[in-house]
């Protein structure tokens, strides 16, 4: 069989370093803090870690507004932390990818700091620089510009005001970008998530940001001039871009990365083109055509990362499960997600079943909530309204600090911590989870044994069966000499279905008792894979 690349089925990761584990008393996690859990990442499974950022920031956004690219935060540690973290990492077998923040700096920064004195600056064009602003909004709320007043020039951000765009189309920028980057290749790391790197192609006068006109070939300079002769892996965060392009951008000729993060599958809860926070309930079929159309799309082509959530979303068992029926619905969002081909992701807390918060809005910190807040209030949005939407899709959700266990402050801190812990720590933490029979953590440690012995998962065709049942999602995946049939039951009743034909499959692994496909009655959010080996046809 042809060996595949070791980053298609490699389980990545995702730690969010402030939330993760505070090693020094300060109620920030930090790099020592990981450097304590690693045996807890390892016996997950898990092959790569990808590190949020933890350069020198202001930290208005949390680290992805970089002062220095060449410099670890004092909060998280010292750069010999950080050189320590990555050797453990290595000795214990894994890697470590970092979190590229380029489309923007810090205004903190000091190429920013130079360029803002004034128009002949030599770091001038390394920002973006307008007389008169036009009408492009921030992410974060409010216009895309602010004033500069020494030099009479609006700046742009797509971001906070603290985080000023770079300008890509300037040559002696991107040189500095990539010297920066290999330099941390250099220290071995093995690959970078590019942040909203959908955007470094953006025509600011054409009011075209995402998948802009200058996008590839910026990505293939990058490429050429720090990834191509190196085995690393690379992961674009590319909210904007079509699945079309998702694959001509991963094509498996000429991939400009390895893989990139697609957001077509968590946008269907809210009402088209009115953004995060107008709520829509999903409907599963939505849901199971976007991924249908990811597999197809992608297979033999590009490549896709699978993933439910991450730092900037809401938790995966409060968005997509049941919180009445939290350990099925947690380890059936994981059996229906990677049971596809793609490289999984797992967010931190996923692998435990961490659920959502309702705090009171001054426990809340994300500035994209904050900003939010006082916008819609502006506009005349009722208080409980704007509540709503923030528990529903804030992004401190997946940022309240990691619960290990139900000591004070969740075993994450000995002193409070930076950002509220879920009150629902006492019964939902790691140490509970892992002496519980039906543990959650030991169901994904399963599943990804399971996805690794078969190489069906990184090859196998993908076809949904009843594709039009709004509470199930069942597909099928094959290879010449295997098949296997997932089931997913995203509903709290049962429900008749005839799954006959398949009944000479084994069952693999399942949220509960195995069901005999020959019954067809599919238990509340019920999850399995079934298994079978097809005798070879010439
Ligand atoms: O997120 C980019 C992005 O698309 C976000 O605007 C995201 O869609 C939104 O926050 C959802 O609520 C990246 C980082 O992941 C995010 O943490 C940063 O705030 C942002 O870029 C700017 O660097
Ligand atoms: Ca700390």
């Amino acid at each position: 069989e042809k060996k595949i690349e070791w980053w298609k089925n490699a389980i990545v990761y995702q730690i969010y370093p402030l939330s993760f584990k505070d090693s020094n008393h300060d109620g920030i996690g930090d790099l020592n803090g990981i450097n304590s859990k690693l045996d807890y990442i390892k016996n997950l499974g898990i092959d790569v870690i990808w590190l949020s950022p933890v350069y020198q920031s202001p930290m208005d956004d949390n680290g992805y507004d970089i002062s220095d690219y060449k410099r670890i935060n004092p909060i998280f540690g010292t750069m010999e932390d950080m050189e320590n973290l990555v050797s453990n990492i290595h000795k214990n077998g894994m890697k470590i990818i970092m979190d590229l923040v380029v489309n923007h700096t810090s205004d903190e920064h000091q190429w920013f700091i130079e360029a803002k004195k004034s128009k002949d600056n030599p770091y001038r064009d390394y920002y973006i620089w307008r007389d008169q602003p036009n009408q492009i909004q921030s992410v974060f709320s409010g216009p895309a510009w602010t004033y500069n007043e020494a030099t009479k020039q609006y700046y742009f951000h797509l971001f906070s005001n603290k985080q000023p765009d770079l300008n890509w189309h300037n040559p002696k920028l991107r040189l500095e970008i990539y010297q920066m980057i290999n330099e941390w290749l250099d220290k071995g790391i093995d690959g970078f998530r590019l942040d909203v790197i959908d955007l470094i192609g953006k025509d600011i006068d054409s009011m075209s940001l995402s998948d802009g006109p200058y996008l590839n070939q910026y990505l293939q300079e990058m490429h050429d001039h720090c990834f191509k002769n190196r085995d690393i892996l690379t992961v674009g965060e590319m909210p904007g871009l079509s699945i079309k392009r998702a694959s001509e951008i991963t094509n498996q000729k000429n991939p400009l990365l390895s893989m990139i993060f697609q957001f077509s599958h968590i946008s269907l809860d809210e009402i088209p083109g009115q953004g995060k926070w107008a709520l829509k309930k999903l409907d599963l079929v939505e849901f199971k055509n976007v991924f249908n159309k990811l597999q197809q799309t992608l297979f033999e082509k590009g490549w896709n990362s699978l993933f439910l959530t991450n730092h900037d979303q809401p938790r995966a068992v409060s968005r997509f499960g049941n919180l009445s029926f939290r350990k099925k619905s947690s380890k059936m969002l994981a059996t229906v997600l990677y049971g596809m081909q793609g490289t999984p992701y797992v967010f931190q807390g996923e692998e435990i079943g961490m659920t959502g918060v309702q705090f009171e809005l001054s426990q809340y910190k994300d500035i994209e909530t904050l900003n939010m807040y006082r916008d819609h209030l502006q506009k005349g949005y009722k208080h409980d309204d704007i509540m709503t939407s923030i528990y529903a899709k804030g992004r401190d959700n997946s940022r309240t600090p990691l619960q290990w266990d139900d000591t004070q402050n969740a075993g994450f801190s000995d002193v409070q911590p930076w950002i509220d812990i879920n009150p629902n720590y006492k019964e939902l933490n790691a140490k509970k989870d892992l002496a519980e029979k039906d543990s959650i953590y030991n169901y994904f440690k399963e599943l990804f044994t399971i996805r690794k012995k078969y190489r069906i998962f990184d090859q196998g065709t993908f076809e949904l069966i009843y594709p039009s049942h709004h509470e199930l999602f069942i597909y099928l995946r094959k290879t010449k000499n295997e098949a296997i049939l997932v089931i997913g039951s995203f509903s709290e009743n049962r429900i008749e279905i005839d799954l006959s034909e398949y009944s000479q499959y084994q069952c693999l692994i399942t949220n509960e008792t195995p069901i005999d496909l020959k019954q067809t009655v599919i238990p509340p959010y019920y999850c399995a894979i079934y298994y079978k080996k097809e005798d070879y046809h010439a």
